[in-house]
């Protein structure tokens, strides 16, 4: 199927699976990178199969507790599903986003990884309403202060498609970025709602009716500016959109009668203490029964736990009493501290 303004789905540099250097360039310069082919199939097929199992089919009662952002904590990070979580942490991932940011894994950390259902159920309830979203960009609700400037980004965000674009719809559009004099990325961002004294408004017929009545200037810059450039990701079950917390983009509806599902995820550098977990936190689930996250920490790799904040080996925290006391709480789960061992004695 052939759409005249697609996002071009890019898997040809993939090298192995990994992302070439044209996808880097484009999510430096154009502010996103839309690729197929990086994760493997098995690793989509088992998440997705986890989600279809959870979340209630389109139209019926129980679809309406997901007409929002999120899984209701079910899927956040470390979930219940073994395969989400995989999905979260796979290699293939990781290498991308380590190359967009040009930082080793250990510089980095999560902060987001949810899934979250999107239903095409034509439920309209006013602002709050995300079937069809205001153009707007991300940072307000992950960052205490604004994205630095755009050569110097501190985050990376992954929507990951666990559905088909020709069956759900709901294909993601953005602005692509052209060049540093860009009129549609002038700097800093502030013409949308949900910043400065702006409410948040997510629905675009009520945000943008808000906007021309109280900021007519704002509304001009986006109908003159962002809307008219729209670019549209069609997806396929497994493709990867990488963006930013200041690419301009937005949800769009899905088909009546389907549920789209995605994996949304965002990696910072680890410096950027401005930047939030948008979830309870990473050991909040420690006091689950089901001891998901103690598993997890103790089969994870060093990269994989500095992730979420564990110290890398020769950090300061360790000595040979904290690496004993680690070790002695995830022994019973079989962790292998040796690397955060050896590092003291080589130090
Ligand atoms: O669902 C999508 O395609 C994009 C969602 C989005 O941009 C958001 O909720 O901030
Ligand atoms: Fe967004």
């Amino acid at each position: 199927m052939h759409y005249t303004n697609d996002l071009c789905l890019d898997p040809s540099q993939l090298v192995g699976s990994r992302l070439g250097p044209e996808h880097v360039s484009s999510w430096r310069n154009q502010g996103y990178a839309f690729v197929d082919g990086l994760i493997p199939t098995t690793l989509i097929e088992r998440a997705e199969a986890d989600a279809l199992a959870f979340f209630p089919q389109p139209k019926s009662p129980e679809a309406k507790h997901f007409n929002t952002f999120g899984s209701g904590q079910n899927f956040v990070f470390p979930s219940r599903s073994i395969a989400v979580n995989d999905l979260t942490m796979c290699a293939e991932l990781l290498a991308a986003v380590a190359a967009l940011l040009d930082q080793p894994l250990g510089d980095l950390r999560l902060s987001q990884s949810d899934l979250w259902p999107k239903y095409g159920d034509g439920a309209v309830t006013g602002r709050e309403d995300w079937t069809e979203q205001r153009i707007h960009c991300d940072y307000p609700n992950h960052t205490l202060l604004h994205p630095p400037q755009w050569d110097s980004p501190e985050a990376v965000e992954v929507i990951i498609y666990l559905s088909d674009c020709d069956e759900c719809g709901g294909a993601t559009a953005l602005v692509p970025r052209e060049g540093a004099d860009d009129s549609a990325y002038t700097w800093p961002i502030f013409n949308m709602p949900g910043v400065q004294e702006r409410p948040y408004i997510n629905s675009r017929v009520e945000a943008e009716d808000y906007l021309a009545k109280n900021y007519p200037e704002i509304a001009s810059f986006r109908a003159t500016n962002l809307y008219p450039r729209e670019r549209i990701a069609h997806y396929r079950r497994g493709s990867v959109l990488f963006y930013r917390h200041d690419t301009w983009h937005r949800g769009r509806p899905v088909n009546d009668g389907t549920c789209r599902i995605v994996q949304n995820l965002t990696f910072k550098k680890a410096d950027s203490e401005w930047l939030n977990v948008l979830h309870p936190g990473w050991c909040w689930s420690m006091y689950g029964k089901q001891q998901v996250m103690e598993r997890w920490v103790a089969s994870a790799s060093v990269d994989q736990r500095a992730l979420l904040g564990f110290p890398l080996p020769g950090h300061n925290y360790w000595s040979i009493a904290t690496v004993a006391a680690v070790e002695s709480r995830y022994a019973a789960f079989g962790i292998d501290m040796s690397p955060y061992r050896n590092a003291l004695t080589d130090s």
